[in-house]
């Protein structure tokens, strides 16, 4: 089989990039470990930029989100026992909209197969060749043989513990990591949303996030310790806990409903530069991760293919290198403020094992004089909307 592009992982960044380039005219082949179920039985991101919403539009999916989408104008900081609003559109004109990557995802699938993009599914031991001075091609198994696709380019988006990063040599990589000592319990109910704007809260006990998929289902997460089990948090338990967290208000408005999902995800920041090795590039996670805290995780994924897609459509159209020659550059000044969005907003509002009353104190201090300046409350909204492409 022959390709122009060969992506490698159907996850947000892989399906957005292959439709991209299918509209464009440019043909390509989506290969994924794992089956579609699989991949729409993952419960991540909810939030998404104004520039994530387009791309998706661009790429001819976007009508199920203006119709089920909640776009919100504002978030809440809560901490020493109040609430304090981010008024997001007011700061900003801009606002985000709450909608589930799997919706996203379900989304993007169906596009391609309405358009009939080829999606190779269950695809296992893909392997990238040849990338860095030769003709590449990629090869995996299906159904016990193993077969080849020749392409003109490689598109790494296969996620944090995915083969392309694992396939430069790693003395052409430089690593920035950071892991933090903590991770996030979260679960889904179909219930009410405590509040009709998320809540992002600072307690001594933990940090605590109220989110929701739509008027009738609730996303909730509190920190716990990085080695905690999720047998140790019947609902119950967990429900207590985040009333803890919270402000009475909304700790006694709280509607309640049994889980139908519980996980506990660890929280790292992570980049790998650069992101383009000869023909090789590395988009979304696969190349970098962000704690969730400040929800930027997929709309990076989205603001790289955007980068990718344009260099690409450059390369074919124009039959110009500059595109793809300055892809890895552009992404990364993007990424690396989101990084530093992502870090900021963590350390604001967890609990640190080894700061104390005193972390705690500097914290409401700062939270404080952010949720009082309008200067502070401007430069948090600018980057929680998405800083522009
Ligand atoms: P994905 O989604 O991990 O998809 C990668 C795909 O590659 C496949 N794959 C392979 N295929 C073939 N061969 C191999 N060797 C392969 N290895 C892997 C995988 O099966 C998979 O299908 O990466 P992508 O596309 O870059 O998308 C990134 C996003 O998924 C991620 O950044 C977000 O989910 C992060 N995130 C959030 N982002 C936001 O923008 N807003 C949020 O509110 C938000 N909340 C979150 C989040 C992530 C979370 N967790 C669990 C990590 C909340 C949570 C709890
Ligand atoms: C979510 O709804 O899953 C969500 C929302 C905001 C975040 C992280 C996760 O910052």
């Amino acid at each position: 089989m022959r390709t122009k592009v060969a992506i490698i992982g159907s996850g947000p960044s892989g399906l957005l990039l292959g439709q991209l380039l299918a509209n464009a005219g440019i043909d390509n082949i989506i290969l994924d470990r794992v089956s579609k179920d699989y991949i729409l039985g993952r419960v991540r991101a909810g939030v998404l930029e104004e520039g994530t919403v387009g791309l998706l539009d661009q790429a001819g999916a976007g009508a199920r989100i203006h119709r089920e989408g909640l776009p919100h104008d504002g978030f809440s900081l809560a901490f020493d026992g109040r609430d304090h609003r981010i008024d997001l559109y007011g700061l900003t004109g801009k606002h985000v909209m709450v909608y589930g990557q799997t919706e996203l995802t379900h989304d993007l699938m169906d596009k391609r197969e309405a358009t009939g993009g080829i999606s190779i599914y269950e695809a296992a031991n893909v392997t990238p060749h040849d990338f860095d001075g030769g003709i590449p091609y990629v090869t995996y198994e299906k159904d016990g043989t193993t077969r080849r696709i020749d392409c003109d380019f490689i598109a790494g988006c296969d996620g944090y513990h995915g083969v392309s990063r694992k396939s430069v040599p790693e003395s052409a990589l430089r690593i920035f990591e950071k892991v933090y000592p903590f991770g996030w319990l979260g679960i889904l109910a179909e219930v009410q949303p405590v509040s009709p704007e998320l809540i992002y809260a600072n307690h001594p006990r933990g940090f605590a996030l109220c989110s929701m998929r739509s008027h009738t289902r609730s996303r909730y997460y509190i920190q716990c310790p990085l080695d905690d089990k999720i047998e140790k948090w019947p609902d119950d338990r967990f429900y207590d806990e985040l009333r803890r967290r919270l402000p009475t208000e909304h700790a006694e408005a709280m509607v309640t409903a049994p889980s139908f999902e519980k996980s506990i995800a660890p929280l790292r920041s992570f980049v790998a530069e650069p992101m383009r090795f000869g023909r090789l590039f590395l988009a979304g996670d696969a190349a970098h991760i962000v704690p969730p805290t400040g929800a930027k995780g997929l709309n990076l994924a989205a603001s790289d293919v955007h980068y990718l897609f344009e260099s690409l459509r450059e390369y074919y159209g124009e039959k110009s290198t500059a595109g793809i020659d300055a892809y890895s550059e552009r992404a990364l000044k993007r990424v690396w403020k989101a990084v530093r969005f992502s870090w900021s907003m963590t350390t604001l509002l967890h609990r640190f094992p080894d700061t104390g009353d005193f972390g705690q104190k500097i914290q409401e201090a700062e939270l404080d004089y952010l949720v009082h300046s309008t200067a502070a409350s401007t430069a948090l909204a600018e980057n929680y909307v998405g800083l522009p492409y």
